[in-house]
């Protein structure tokens, strides 16, 4: 298993001396923000890690090897290749194999393959934007994100704001209890839905201090209880969009899709490309605020785990 990560000096340096890691994704550098301000979120997500005490570990895949923790050009090319090949746990096998002809392709991990690359490097807390989730129509598409069964599965707490609502956050919220996944929230009984702190539903327990959060998470995972844990950790009250705005937005780039026939992995991204570009730059400052905030929520929680 070590031949295939990569570990940075800085993760390495981490590791050795006992501190706390965070990991982080890439899909949401490569295909979640335009570049250059991906790249300027990413540095300062990782340094509001740093200044909260814990270590970042940003993961892609990079010349058939996972990097856990990347260096500043990494940073740089990840977030200037828009094609950078979106890999969920299915892709993996692909990516890092030698003789599939993928050799050198860029990866950018999603949820799923960032936990599962988390759990192989020892990371217990992983920090991203939104989750995937079932999406609306499901019942006829079938369109459920590998997301839930790595949470189901994969024993890293996500801190999140969320799921977006092109997703039917009902029945995800459904999926997770099927799966014993637990969805803690922070400072609030609701479940945030990304761009607005309350979907309408609740997250079935509010935990507000990073150290119920891990007396929680450590209490699961020494039963025995494998999986994941959802922290979810809604938008700043000032950073939120308005909500008949964003709803509109959402409903429109969800026809759009339809009416285009898009399918497969090709359709969260689009939904969030069209999302961005609908919304103009007010989702950008969104999404960058409330990633920051969740850095900051999984840096404490890192840091209680290893207390
Ligand atoms: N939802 C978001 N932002 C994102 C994603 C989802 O609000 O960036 C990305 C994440 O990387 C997530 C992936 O793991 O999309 C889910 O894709 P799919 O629905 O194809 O499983
Ligand atoms: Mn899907």
């Amino acid at each position: 298993m070590q031949s295939f990560l990569l570990f940075s000096p800085e993760v390495a340096a981490a590791r050795a001396s006992g501190k706390p890691v965070v990991a982080l994704e890439s899909t949401i550098i490569s295909h979640g923000m335009p570049y250059p301000q991906n790249v300027q979120t990413a540095r300062e997500v990782e340094q509001i890690i740093r200044d909260a005490g814990a270590v970042p570990a940003t993961i892609a895949i990079i010349g058939g090897k996972i990097c856990v923790g990347l260096s500043e050009d990494q940073l740089e090319l990840l977030g200037s290749s828009p094609d950078a090949m979106k890999v969920s746990r299915r892709d993996l096998a692909y990516v890092l194999s030698t003789h599939t002809g993928s050799r050198g392709k860029l990866g950018a991990t999603t949820v799923a393959a960032t936990m599962i690359c988390a759990g192989l490097a020892g990371i217990e807390v992983f920090v991203t934007g939104g989750i995937g989730g079932v999406h609306r129509g499901a019942e006829t598409s079938f369109d459920i994100s590998a997301d839930l069964q790595e949470l189901a599965h994969t024993s890293v707490a996500v801190v999140c704001a969320g799921v977006k609502s092109i997703l039917d956050i009902g029945l995800t919220l459904e999926y997770l209890e099927t799966h014993g996944v637990p969805v803690l929230s922070v400072g609030q009984p609701g479940f945030p839905a990304f761009f607005t702190r309350e979907s309408g539903f609740k997250a079935d327990f509010q935990l507000d201090t990073p150290e119920e959060q891990a007396s929680f998470i450590r209490t699961k995972w020494q039963l025995g209880l494998q999986g994941g844990v959802v922290v979810s950790n809604p938008v700043p009250e000032q950073s939120a969009m308005p909500a008949e705005e964003i709803d509109a937005i959402i409903r429109r780039a969800l026809g759009e899709a339809d009416a285009q026939g898009v399918k497969g992995k090709a359709v969260t991204p689009f939904l969030l490309a069209r999302i961005k570009e609908l919304t103009g730059g007010r989702s950008l400052a969104t999404n960058i605020a409330l990633v920051k905030h969740n850095a900051l929520v999984g840096a404490r929680l890192a840091v209680a785990l290893n207390a």
